[in-house]
């Protein structure tokens, strides 16, 4: 696909598929090491496998994340000076329910710091889910609701949807193991079940342009503390990178993640 093309699927439906992004050849190593160190740094209780600023634990799919046809995308929106926001390391294990139709942050209405409704239609944040197992139906590939990217907000519970219901024309995020999916933050999607039997296992690796301030996301900084931690609220926290951590980067991965080191 053309970027001209991969342009138009995303502002049309609000994702993308970046098919074989990652090579054959090296897709199975690297899910082998990102389920291996999930379950080894594990924030959640299984079947869910959650670790925020996994590239302090796993570096395996670092090269490919300033890869093209992925960095010229990302680009197109937000131009040279982007950042990335949040690196997780995701296995949704089998048995996993259906979880809550939200919008990503910075649209989440359930984070203390979030742009309130109505959503401005612009993209200010790119989530990209990284597909180290084939995603399927039946393994729980990502229920998305195409289009739903240009609503004024994601449903909210006691509201006209309720957010735990499926959607009409709501879709699934499938595809082969090194596919990565390129969604706009608005975009709705839930967690849906994994009913298969096995892991799925993924990485998220979210990108914002160098103007969207990220402070809320950083305990310490004085916007976590006003905006988050004074409001006993809840969030998401990237934790920083370690300065050793940082310096095994690739080198054109690093300036894309060097406001988040800490000394
Ligand atoms: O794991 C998935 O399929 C969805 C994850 C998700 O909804 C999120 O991280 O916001």
């Amino acid at each position: 696909m053309s970027l001209e093309d991969l342009r138009r699927q995303f502002l049309t439906d609000g994702y993308c598929y970046i098919r074989d992004f990652i090579r054959t050849d090296e897709v199975q190593r690297i899910c082998a090491a990102v389920e291996r160190d999930v379950w080894a740094h594990n924030q959640l209780e299984r079947p869910t496998g959650y670790v925020p600023g996994f590239l302090r634990f796993n570096q395996d799919f670092a090269p490919y994340i300033t890869a093209d046809p992925l960095k010229a995308l990302v680009e197109s929106f937000f131009g040279p000076h982007y950042r990335i926001s949040m690196v997780s390391g995701i296995v949704n294990g089998a048995g996993i329910p259906r979880g809550l139709i939200h919008s990503d942050w910075p649209y989440n209405q359930k984070s203390a710091a979030h742009i309130p409704p109505p959503y401005p239609d612009a993209v200010l944040h790119i989530v990209t889910m990284w597909m180290l197992t084939d995603f399927t139906v039946e393994n729980g590939g990502t229920v998305v609701v195409p289009g739903s990217h240009k609503k004024p907000c994601h449903p909210l519970p006691g509201g006209e949807y309720d957010p735990a219901e499926p959607y009409p024309g709501e879709a699934r995020l499938t595809g082969k193991a090194g596919t990565i999916a390129v969604f706009d933050a608005r975009l709705w999607h839930a967690v849906a079940p994994n009913v298969s039997g096995t892991d799925r296992v993924a990485v998220l690796v979210r990108f914002a342009p160098w103007w969207l301030n990220l402070d809320t996301l950083r305990p310490g900084t004085a916007d976590h503390e006003d905006i988050v931690a004074a409001n006993d609220g809840k969030d998401s926290i990237v934790p920083p990178l370690s300065r050793e951590a940082f310096e095994k980067l690739p080198d054109n991965l690093k300036p894309l993640l060097r406001y988040s080191v800490v000394n």
